[in-house]
């Protein structure tokens, strides 16, 4: 019988040493049973709930100086001039740095390039205004509060220009990205002369990551070597773009992230603030923190872009789709290029024939956007489940029998096999769980009291994207066993499931293992985005524990103060901490006194998933930049996780309030390595999607290209008050083409889906279509 409870594994944290390991995480350990799978407790949990884990920007260095950034209020255009005077004659200021007076930073290079930065634009290089919320000045001093105090006292004076501020901007000049289309067959011949035809523009609004721990970082420059303390998802990434920035060896670099309070995508890149607190570091020669401000994480970086997307099906009468016609179109900023790929899953979804999907960007004068949870699937499924569903009401079909109508049994888009696809599973479980077939499709006729009722339903699909990790497991005498990775835990368990993985190897307890993660001088790691770390890097720590019993094995059997010395490698065995040969249930001896008695302090052993050729060249590039990615097709296999969203919405007629009333759904994520996590991040991810569909907004002011709504206040998010009833079903299998340990991606399928199903519930209540979200109030009524 397994026992749960909190705080079962330890962790050591980077640079901290502070370990979790206690009696009550050794009682609470699963007793027996495997490690890996087991729903345990987050182990860094207790650490984070006592304050004593230490997040990156609590470090507290001598001598600190702190740094904060004005932002351009003016949309377009070019500054003047800034009349620093004021500021600088302040107490405590120590210096303010503007395009008159800057602090040199390079340009780094674009993910899309092959970098690691999510945005080219390097504040204080030149004097042209980009958007309203550009950092365009630091100031730093010897406290927050005086820094602060300095800021607010530049004057500023811009030249203004016309700017350019929505999608639909007669001046905007839309750019296709012709590279990321796709098209197959002859979809426009094909839907002229389809028996059913469907016609629909669906809309997404812009939408910001803003996690619970703002954007912030501490740089310390010493001797021509740089540390910054930055929460990161991926420390190698922003490693290569300081180097960058700066201009120095990326050897030079060391970049630390212990604990991350939430990224959501947006701590993917080290933004422009943190090149600003490298450069101030460097220049004034004493450690510079730069914080932002809650308003500033919504124009220090982007989120979610505006979408727009055009989409056409063709249909035969029995509802097998002939054609499929798609066009979007993204926000980006006004000189970068970010591509919000919204075709992701309206290429591989359904069995077409026919497709051409073609991807726009528009530039306007906005931060440039950035990645949020499931960037592209998530718009991609918003407006192909929602047309899916309006061609179901047009066919007079049920939704599930028109996708099990146009069931693909390959990847359309390029007629490779699935690894695995547990989607008609998923379909049955969501709608068993829901009560789907008890309901009445017709649009309007449910309710109770003033309520409508409506039912919802949409699928959905994430990539398991494929990339090497390494990882180091070190034993000690004293028997703690160490996992080593510069790989981070945001929020989602790597610290755990890490821990579960060495466990589940080595057959020694979760408890007995710390893991050491977010710090570049250890192994590198996939990152913490596209979901794809958890199975990228448990593979690699499986490779590494597994190669530690091989190491033990030949210890134990070949050093002639071992007890177990002249045993044969294959007769030895690893079981509850110990080594012993197969036939001698009592003739084991911890890994601990193995080490001992041969006289080691210590054992360290690596393991790593690049190909036994890779050169260090290759492993860096890896970690550094985007340029060795494997996308899902990796193999010739296409890889997938995949969900079905079921949702019930209760609607006030009278006001034309949403309220989600239930939400389930079934995931095919794979193996599931601890099901207590897993479970929470598809519940995260749905709650997300709950936002997205009903209230996330960003409004811009059209006079000066303000975010007007730039607080947790006005940007309303879900409170658990908005959150109903959720259940979450996993029906996937172990899928060993996929990854190593037969998982695939958990993050972020969860987000994917839902604004479609609540969309569509929307209708099935009301009878009323809203093609664009968040459904608010005014929408519908
Ligand atoms: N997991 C599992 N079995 C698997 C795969 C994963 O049990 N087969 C569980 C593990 O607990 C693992 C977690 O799911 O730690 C997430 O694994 P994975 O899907 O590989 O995602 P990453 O580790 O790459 O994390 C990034 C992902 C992304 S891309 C976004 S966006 C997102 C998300 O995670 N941001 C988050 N979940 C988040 N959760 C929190 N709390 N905070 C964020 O910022
Ligand atoms: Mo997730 S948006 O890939 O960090």
């Amino acid at each position: 019988i397994m026992k749960l409870g909190v705080g079962t594994a330890a962790v050591a944290t980077a640079g901290v040493g502070l370990s979790a390991q206690t009696d009550l995480a050794n009682a609470l350990a699963p007793a027996r049973g495997p490690a890996l799978g087991a729903a345990l407790s987050r182990a860094e949990g207790p650490l984070k709930v006592t304050g004593l884990a230490r997040y990156a920007i609590e470090q507290k260095l001598p001598n600190m100086a702190y740094g904060v950034t004005v932002q351009s209020t003016r949309p377009a255009g070019r500054i003047v001039h800034i009349d620093t005077s004021a500021a600088k004659a302040l107490p405590g200021v120590v210096d303010v740095y503007t395009p008159q007076n800057p602090l040199k930073l390079n340009k780094p290079t674009l993910y899309s390039k092959g970098g690691g930065a999510t945005e080219e634009f390097t504040p204080l290089q030149d004097d042209v205004v980009r958007f309203n919320g550009m950092h365009i000045a630091l100031v730093v001093a010897d406290t927050l509060e005086q820094a602060t105090q300095a800021a607010s006292l530049l004057k500023v004076t811009y030249e203004d220009a016309e700017p350019i501020l929505d999608l639909d901007d007669p001046k905007a000049k839309p750019q296709t990205i012709a590279d990321m289309g796709a098209a197959w067959g002859d979809a426009p011949a094909a839907l002229g002369s389809a028996e059913v035809k469907l016609n629909v523009t669906y809309t997404t609004a812009r939408e910001y990551n803003v996690p619970l721990e703002p954007h912030a970082c501490i740089a310390s420059w010493d001797h021509g070597k740089i540390t910054v303390w930055e929460p990161s998802q991926w420390v190698g990434g922003a490693r290569s773009v300081v180097a960058e920035w700066l201009g120095i060896d990326i050897e030079n670099v060391r970049v630390i992230s212990p604990y991350v309070g939430g990224g959501f995508g947006s701590k993917i890149g080290a933004h422009p603030h943190v090149g600003l607190a490298c450069a101030a570091s460097r220049q004034l020669g004493r450690p510079v923190k730069v914080s932002l401000t809650r308003p500033q994480t919504f124009t220090g970086l982007g989120g979610r872009p505006v979408t727009k997307q055009n989409l056409s099906i063709g249909a035969r009468k029995d509802g097998r789709i002939v054609s499929i016609v798609h066009e979007s179109w993204n926000e980006t900023a006004i000189d970068e290029v970010h591509v919000e790929a919204c075709n992701n899953v309206t290429k591989i979804m359904y069995a077409t024939p026919n497709l051409s999907s073609r991807l726009n960007v528009v530039p306007v004068h906005a931060v440039m956007p950035g990645w949020k949870r499931g960037p592209g699937e998530n718009p991609s499924a918003y407006a192909l489940e929602s047309a899916m569903d309006e061609l179901a009401y047009a066919l007079q079909m049920d939704p599930i029998a028109l996708r099990l109508a146009n069931w693909a049994d390959k990847d359309p888009s390029n007629q490779f096999p699935w690894t695995t696809r547990q989607l008609r599973e998923a379909y049955a479980a969501g709608a068993k769980a829901i009560g789907w077939h008890n309901r009445n499709p017709k649009p309007r006729s449910m309710r109770e009291g003033r309520e409508l009722i409506g039912y919802g339903m949409a699928a959905g699909a994430y990539p398991m994207i494929r990339t090497a990790s390494e990882a180091k497991i070190v034993f000690h005498a004293d028997g703690r066993i160490e996992v080593l990775s510069a790989g981070t835990d945001i929020g989602t368990g790597t610290y755990t499931i890490l821990a579960q993985t060495a466990a589940e190897v080595l057959g020694v307890p979760v408890a007995h293992v710390t893991v050491r993660l977010g710090d570049t001088v250890l192994p590198r790691s996939a990152l913490a985005g596209g979901s794809q770390q958890a199975n990228n890097l448990a593979s690699a720590v499986a490779k590494a524990a597994n190669n530690a019993k091989d190491a033990l094995r030949s210890l134990a059997a070949t050093d002639s103060r071992s007890p177990l010395a002249s045993s044969k490698l294959v007769d030895l065995i690893f079981e509850r901490g110990t080594i012993r040969p197969n036939r001698r249930p009592s003739g084991g001896l911890s890994i601990a006194n193995l080490l001992k008695t041969v006289g080691k302090e210590k054992l360290e052993v690596e393991g790593s998933t690049f190909a036994a050729d890779a050169t260090e060249a290759t492993k860096n590039a890896a970690d550094r930049s985007f340029a060795q990615l494997k996308g899902p097709v990796e193999g010739g296999l296409s890889a997938h996780s995949w969900c079905a969203q079921f949702v019930e919405v209760r609607i006030d007629e009278d006001f034309g309030t949403v309220r989600v009333k239930r939400m389930v759904a079934a995931f095919d994520s794979g193996r599931i390595f601890n099901p207590k996590l897993a479970e929470s991040q598809w519940i995260g991810g749905m709650v997300m999607g709950l936002g997205q569909s009903l209230l996330e907004e960003g409004q811009i002011d059209h006079r000066d290209g303000r975010t007007v709504n730039a607080n947790f206040a006005d940007y309303a998010v879900p409170v658990n008050a908005d959150v109903p009833e959720i259940q979450v079903i996993s029906v996937g299998i172990p899928d060993l083409q996929a990854s190593a340990l037969g998982g695939k991606g958990v993050g972020e399928i969860g987000v994917v889906g839902v604004a479609p199903a609540i969309g569509n519930a929307v209708f099935h209540a009301t009878g009323k279509r809203i093609r664009s979200l968040p459904i608010t109030l005014e929408k519908i009524s």
